[in-house]
């Protein structure tokens, strides 16, 4: 199912998500930090104690990683730093993972660029 989503979704990745509805406040979410650039709240289907989601405010062509390009270098580094603010402020600074699923192959269901921070339990590597 996760796969079928995702396919949907990488039909058209560039049309407008969620996420957007979400930093408009359209859609509530659990926020748990916000500044100009980033938007931090929590997974609605969380798989670990902690699991917030990292988003740009501004998606810019980022509706995933690999659509990366040398204008994004900012906000690559603010989402980032964003997800050391989450991890601190969660508590979480001595054990947490960083991820993002990149297309199809990963799974990922939503194209506007996210972080996924994790962590409150065991981290198991390798992920799946
Ligand atoms: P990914 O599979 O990497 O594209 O992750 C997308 C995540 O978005 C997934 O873990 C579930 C989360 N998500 C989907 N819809 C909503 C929503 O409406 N609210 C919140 N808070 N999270 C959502």
């Amino acid at each position: 199912e996760a796969v079928a989503k995702a396919a949907a979704a990488n039909a058209d990745s560039e049309a407008p998500t969620l996420f957007d509805k979400i930093i408009a406040k359209e859609i509530p979410s659990s926020i748990v930090y916000e500044d100009e650039s980033v938007l931090a709240f929590r997974d609605i289907n969380p798989q670990a104690p902690v699991h917030v989601l990292v988003i740009p405010k501004f998606r810019d062509g980022l509706s995933q990683l690999g659509k990366a390009e040398e204008r994004h270098e900012k906000i690559l580094g603010q989402l980032l730093y964003a997800a050391k603010i989450v991890a601190e402020k969660e508590g979480i600074l001595e054990g947490f993972r960083v991820v993002i699923n990149n297309g199809l192959g990963a799974c990922q269901s939503v194209y506007h660029l996210h972080l996924h921070v994790l962590g409150g339990r065991q981290l198991k590597w390798p992920p799946g």
